[in-house]
């Protein structure tokens, strides 16, 4: 069957908008995607049919805003194929997700002099909360380096494990570099020598189908403005045995099973790591854009988008002082560069003023910057309903800039 694009596109009503009179050509979708209609309909229907506190009413309302809410995270568990609602925690993105594991899992098993082990590529999310964690605790960081494609070094992950090592972070793709890393290899040698895995899924989990039994990663985080639905909800997936011996890591309503003021006890999983009110519409957003993809189907969105990497790169290759940052063998929708004479933020504004949306800065990825010595790049992100055409009109911008800079 032919990817549905035009149907697609006509699914998300901001594409129709004008930019500075032209038409909008969005490629910043690894820093937030936008919404198709059926996420949109899905949060107007939640606030005028179905809103509520949940989980602690037994008014109809309360039941049915509870009800849409706990549909949504067993859409979660299918979607990543966890096994059990018990192990997804609705948090309010991947940043809070991976606070959340350093905070509990990391503060319960690491101790002064144990090392935790991330890459050189990640994203400062999955970087400063574990500094924050060896801060606390006298552990040491440590960071599998890369080579100047972009991708990890073979055989230097292995070097680093090591018995004091206690937990590996590593993002499954590079917001900075597009890079894919062979997360399921690492999991498995990080695990033949005990050694829990946490999975930045943040920027894979809208281009790659992800199992993580399959995987067998013990954590799993994303976020879900990613993946086509609201911002401010995200999920931690955690094997149950991991979350169950966990301690909590806010306290308040929702998370407890009794209060007094000598002691209080803790709701089970996943209602303990949930404490206060959450983004219930969001939660609710979140499912109906499972739903969404769901219904075209994963594996199609990534050969989509894998063939506007290609087309884009075979392009941007051809342009006279371009340079792409990031040309790992295995990547994903992301072509991130930088212009001869040119710097990123005036490209940004440049690319801007032709309704083409970019990101230009360091990507929240300032180790990844200093590495290939840039202060910046432009980065164009693909998404499921982006085209060739468009990146055409972006391909013309670039050239056009540098006629006018060169
Ligand atoms: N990257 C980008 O433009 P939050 O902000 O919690 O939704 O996601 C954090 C995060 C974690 N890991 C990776 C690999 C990411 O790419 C991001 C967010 C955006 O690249 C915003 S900085």
């Amino acid at each position: 069957m032919n990817y549905p694009i035009e149907q697609i596109r006509a699914d998300f009503p901001i594409l129709a908008e004008k930019i500075r009179n032209k038409p909008l050509v969005y490629l910043d979708n690894a820093a937030t995607c936008q919404k198709p209609q059926a996420v949109i309909d899905s949060i107007v229907d939640c606030y005028s049919h179905s809103y509520a506190n949940i989980h602690r009413g037994v008014h109809t309302l309360s039941i049915r805003a509870t009800d849409q809410f706990e549909a949504a995270r067993d859409k979660v568990k299918t979607f990543i194929n966890a096994n059990s609602d018990k192990e997804i925690i609705f948090v309010r993105g991947a940043t809070e997700a991976i606070n959340l594991v350093a905070q509990t899992y990391g503060k319960t098993n690491v101790q002064a002099g144990d090392e935790i082990l991330i890459t050189a590529m990640e994203h400062h999310a999955n970087i400063v909360p574990w500094q924050m964690l060896c801060e606390q605790t006298g552990a040491v960081l440590k960071v599998i380096p890369m080579n100047t494609q972009g991708e990890l070094i073979a055989g230097e992950f292995e070097k680093l494990l090591s018995d004091k090592t206690k937990l590996v972070a590593i993002t499954q793709m590079s917001n900075a570099l597009g890079t894919i890393n062979p997360v399921k290899a690492m999991i498995a040698t990080a695990h033949a020598k005990n050694i829990p895995v946490l999975v930045d899924g943040a920027q894979a989990i809208p281009h790659i189908t992800i199992d993580v039994q399959d995987l067998d990663c013990d954590f799993y985080v994303f976020s879900g403005h990613k993946l086509y639905a609201p911002a401010g909800v995200g999920v931690l997936y955690g094997k149950q045995a991991l979350l169950e011996a966990m301690p909590p890591y806010q306290g308040g309503g929702d998370m407890i099973r009794t209060v007094t003021f000598e002691k209080s006890t803790y709701a089970g999983l996943p209602h303990k790591f949930e404490a206060g009110t959450p983004a219930i519409a969001d939660v609710i957003g979140l499912g109906a854009a499972i739903d969404y993809l769901t219904a075209i189907g994963m594996e199609a969105i990534a050969a989509h988008e894998h063939e506007l990497l290609i087309y884009a790169t075979e392009q941007a290759l051809q342009i006279k002082g371009l340079r792409i940052i990031g040309e790992a063998e295995h990547k994903g929708a992301i072509l991130s560069f930088v212009l001869d004479k040119i710097h990123p933020h005036d490209i940004g504004t440049m690319l801007d003023s032709l309704g083409i949306a970019v990101r230009a800065g360091h990507h929240c990825a300032m180790p990844v910057m200093d590495f290939y010595h840039v202060p910046a790049t432009a980065r164009a992100s693909f998404a499921m309903y982006n085209t060739k055409a468009e990146v055409d009109v972006l391909m013309k911008g670039i050239r056009d800039l540098i006629a006018m800079f060169g």
